[in-house]
């Protein structure tokens, strides 16, 4: 087994250092290579057992940038944080950044599109020896919260459940073993907040399909809309649902709901606050075993 699945009594926590102009939420703060570095260092220090290295926003509506835009971005940075030993994911739907990205000592391609949007991207993780997080997503940022997109009509976890599944084929067919594959139900992508709710709610269904599951909670606009709801009575305004659901509990507590049912990956932004939960919970499962 890959030391990246040994258990450690509790799920993994990967730290966010999104290296882009206009991120959900810290945007353009990390852009330069050397501030992107120290925040990835920063987040070792409170604790994450990887960093997610990311280049184009996922946030609704935003553009891609250029390939070698993208390029320049991870690179230097994936590079310089490999060479200090953390462990590294690129988050990336292409192939050509996934495989500079492995050769520059990335050892995990998280891919938010599970290779619809570069079907090639599989064939590169399988023979650079990468281990493959495959997201449900349906289309680009552009067009991800269109109606018929969000259209579930025998449920969202079943949905979700049977495109993972097709996603899984792909990769087999391309070469990755099952024990270089993850699963994440795409929290935020082409889901209305109830379909994200459900989704947190019925992981067990995901995790029996019997792969280990990362989920990305963090500061999603989901969050933002329990808590404007709480706030006002209302529904609050949309640009104040992202800094709304910056405030960290709300998606505390949903991840410590996703620990107790074994997903094996949190992809958080604050890390000291996932790990200090985390810790609750372990020492818990501790006292009752
Ligand atoms: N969410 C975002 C980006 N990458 N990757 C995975 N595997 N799962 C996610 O939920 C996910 C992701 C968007 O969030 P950000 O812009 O705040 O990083």
């Amino acid at each position: 087994m890959s030391p990246l699945f040994s258990p450690i009594g509790r799920p993994r926590v990967m730290g966010i250092v999104n290296v882009t102009p206009d991120s959900f939420s810290d945007g353009g703060r990390f852009l330069a290579t050397d501030d992107a570095v120290a925040h990835g260092v920063q987040l070792l220090d409170e604790g994450a057992d990887l960093l997610d290295i990311g280049g184009e926003s996922t946030r609704p509506g935003a553009t891609r940038p250029l390939v070698e835009e993208e390029l320049a971005r991870v690179i230097p940075v994936i590079s310089e944080l490999s060479a200090r030993g953390a462990v590294i994911s690129v988050d990336t739907m292409r192939a050509e950044v996934a495989e500079a990205s492995l050769r520059a000592g990335a050892r995990i391609v998280n891919d938010v599109s599970g290779g619809l949007a570069d079907p090639r991207i599989l064939q590169v993780t399988a023979d650079g020896g990468g281990t493959y997080v495959a997201m449900h997503w349906r289309a680009h940022s552009t067009q991800m919260q269109q109606a018929a997109l969000l259209d579930y009509p025998r449920g969202v976890v079943t949905e979700v459940c049977d495109e993972l599944l097709r996603r899984v084929e792909s990769a087999r067919a391309a070469g990755l073993e099952d024990d270089a594959l993850v699963l994440d139900p795409g929290l935020g992508f082409s889901k209305s907040a109830e379909h994200n709710w459900q989704l947190v709610a019925g992981i067990d269904r995901v995790l029996d399909l019997g792969f280990p599951v990362l989920v990305g909670a963090s500061r999603k606009t989901f969050l933002g809309h329990l808590l404007g709801e709480l706030d006002a009575g209302a529904e609050p305004a949309a640009d104040r649902l992202r800094s709304v659901g910056e405030r960290e509990s709300a998606h505390v507590a949903v991840n410590v709901v996703l620990a107790q049912r074994g997903v094996w990956c949190l992809r958080v932004h604050d890390v000291r606050a996932a790990r200090d939960a985390l810790a609750a919970v372990q020492k818990i499962q501790e006292v009752s075993a």
